[in-house]
């Protein structure tokens, strides 16, 4: 390791005294100016952990649904997956490390990780459509080389278009071909396939209108369009040619404020979904006849899903597990449908991809999604092998499910969360399913719910167990929400100290938006006395704008997933 031409290069992105950042749920992320140096600074660190794990490492330079003013890096491991939580830690040291320090920690972090130094490195680069981005992934390059790490920059990529990259170069092509083409071909000759058994291709499922946040799936669904036109027509707004990057639009706007983005003209029972950021979660909408909003999250992606993939299954007669992956974000209705009206498994894992993603590998087919419309199906080596062996085997219409389920797998991105994949999948279902948009939200109603933040002087005061459900300290609180919990009907009500901003987050959900809003605010008064709140204590919140029809419990629970 050349120390002077690495304090050299560090003093030409040199660390702003006393900034003290955290590598979180989804790498480290603040104002675009603050960041040159964590650039610098984690382009070496991605050689490193190259040399460690002897495999190609990527780099991805984004604030995903963040202003556009902000932005964020993060590094993808070896099989497309998030970081590893002790490099997690390196990775804070390293940023946090004052301009003289930083040479020997990046040393001790070799020493501790037990880095081949001469080993050869593999960093590949991508990054959003954030004008700070170019420069900033520069400075990642800048790492790179000053550690003698090879690399490759994509340039302008989704985040999971990264992570697939990563994927694909680590499995010598057997994932795919570590290019936008070979993404493209993939994908597309899965939803080709699957589309092409659909009885039903009326007119009707066959558009959609595409919110794209004014960012990078702008682009990268303008490049898919060409290979799936012949199958499905996208309508793409907020494609980045007028407005500000997720400013009153994409997925993130849409769920937190259960109203269509800013640009979208939307048509009674019209299909409309809408991208984060940098394109890694989804959502769907619509409006009913009446003009009000449906939101379709991602606990309503999921049901879709792992209904269709056990169709698939009962079909082809093969009892491959399958399980669901949610967090405590997901609405009640959703867990309930899914576990007493399909019988499917239901986990809940904390907040953040990498945990859902985790814990998802268990299964032979593991579903994952957050509420927040991130997600995928990983499906086990045995469980692909499997698939691919009766798709041969097998007969008939056993045959013809086993060759669907055959490409499912090519259409889902196994690495992450995809927005186009998902999109893909979701589209190739409703037209083989035969199913509206309607029909789709209509498999279970959501409970009325509400989501509140609370400032604190320290939000670490809060700790948690049970998947983030239970509140361990401070002392008190969690019998304070129990007590809270139990004055309302199909009550719950959890808090957490956030991953991502300097807050508390509540959430509540009850039997009516009302019950729903009162409940939130009330937690919400308890963690700002009982966690050392700042500020003004919470004002009741100002009901929901959206329309929710109460109905009792058991058409709360929905109907049973339409067969074809
Ligand atoms: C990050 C996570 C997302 C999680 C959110 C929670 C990734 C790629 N993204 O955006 O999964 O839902 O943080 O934010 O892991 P919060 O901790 O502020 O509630
Ligand atoms: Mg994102």
């Amino acid at each position: 390791m050349d120390l002077d031409a690495i304090t050299k290069y560090s003093a030409l992105h040199a660390k702003p005294d006393g900034l003290v950042l955290q590598y979180g749920t989804a790498g480290f992320r603040t104002k675009a100016e603050h960041l040159d140096h964590v650039m610098f600074r984690m382009g070496l660190l991605a050689v490193l952990r190259s040399k460690q794990t002897k495999s190609t490492i990527g780099v991805m330079v984004t604030a995903s649904h963040n202003p556009e003013e902000d932005n964020g890096v993060k590094l993808v491991d070896p099989l497309g997956e998030m970081l590893a939580p002790s490099w997690e830690e390196h990775a804070t040291c390293l940023a946090n490390a004052e301009e003289q320090d930083m040479p020997r920690v990046l040393m001790d972090i070799s020493v501790k990780a037990a880095v081949n130094l001469q080993q050869d490195a593999f960093v590949v680069i991508g990054r959003d459509t954030r004008p700070s981005s170019e420069k900033l992934s520069q400075s990642v390059i800048d790492g790179v080389t000053v550690l003698e790490g090879q690399f490759h920059d994509y340039g302008l990529l989704t985040t999971p278009q990264l992570h697939y990259m990563v994927y694909c170069r680590n499995t010598s092509g057997q994932y795919g071909k570590a290019t936008i083409e070979g993404y493209c071909q993939k994908l597309s000759k899965a939803f080709t396939e699957l589309t092409k058994q659909a009885f039903c291709s009326g007119d009707e499922y066959r558009s959609l209108k595409v919110d794209c946040a004014n960012g990078i799936g702008a682009l990268k669904l303008r490049e898919m369009e060409h290979y799936i036109s012949q199958e499905l027509s996208v309508q793409l707004l907020n494609d980045g040619t007028k407005g500000k990057l997720n400013h009153l639009c994409g997925a993130d706007f849409v769920k937190s404020h259960q109203k269509p983005p800013q640009g979208m003209e939307m048509k009674p029972n019209e299909r409309c979904c809408s991208f984060d950021g940098d394109a890694d979660r989804i959502v769907y909408y619509y409006l009913d006849v009446d003009g009000h909003f449906h939101l379709i999250d991602g606990d309503k992606i999921a049901t879709l899903i792992s209904s269709f993939l056990k169709e698939l299954l009962l079909e082809i007669g093969e009892s491959l597990n399958i399980g669901v992956v949610q967090t405590a974000y997901a609405n009640g209705s959703s867990t309930r449908y899914l576990e007493e009206v399909m019988k499917v498994p239901v986990y809940c894992t904390k907040t953040g991809v990498k945990h859902l993603h985790h814990k998802a590998q268990e299964f032979d087919i593991g579903v994952y999604f957050e509420a927040n419309g991130h997600g995928t199906v990983l499906f086990s080596k045995a469980a692909e092998i499997r698939i691919k062996q009766l798709a041969k085997e097998l007969e008939d219409k056993k045959r013809k499910a086993a060759k669907m389920l055959e490409n499912v797998i090519d259409l889902f991105n196994q690495a992450a969360g995809d927005a186009i994949s998902d999109m893909l999948v979701i589209e190739a279902i409703l037209t083989l399913k035969g199913l509206t948009v309607q029909q789709w939200d209509a498999l279970y109603m959501d409970l009325p719910n509400r989501q509140l933040k609370v400032k604190v002087a320290d939000r670490q005061v809060i700790s948690t167990t049970d998947a983030e459900r239970q509140v361990v300290t401070p002392p008190g609180l969690q019998e304070a929400i129990n007590d809270l919990v139990k004055k309302y009907k199909l009550s719950r009500a959890f808090v957490r100290p956030s991953g991502t901003e300097d807050i508390v987050r509540v959430y509540a959900e009850a039997d009516s938006q009302e019950n729903a809003d009162s409940l939130a605010h009330a937690v919400s008064l308890a963690v700002f006395q009982l966690a050392g709140g700042v500020g003004e204590p919470p004002q009741p919140g100002k009901i929901h704008e959206g329309c929710w029809k109460i109905k009792p419990y058991y058409q709360l629970l929905g109907t049973s997933f339409p067969s074809s």
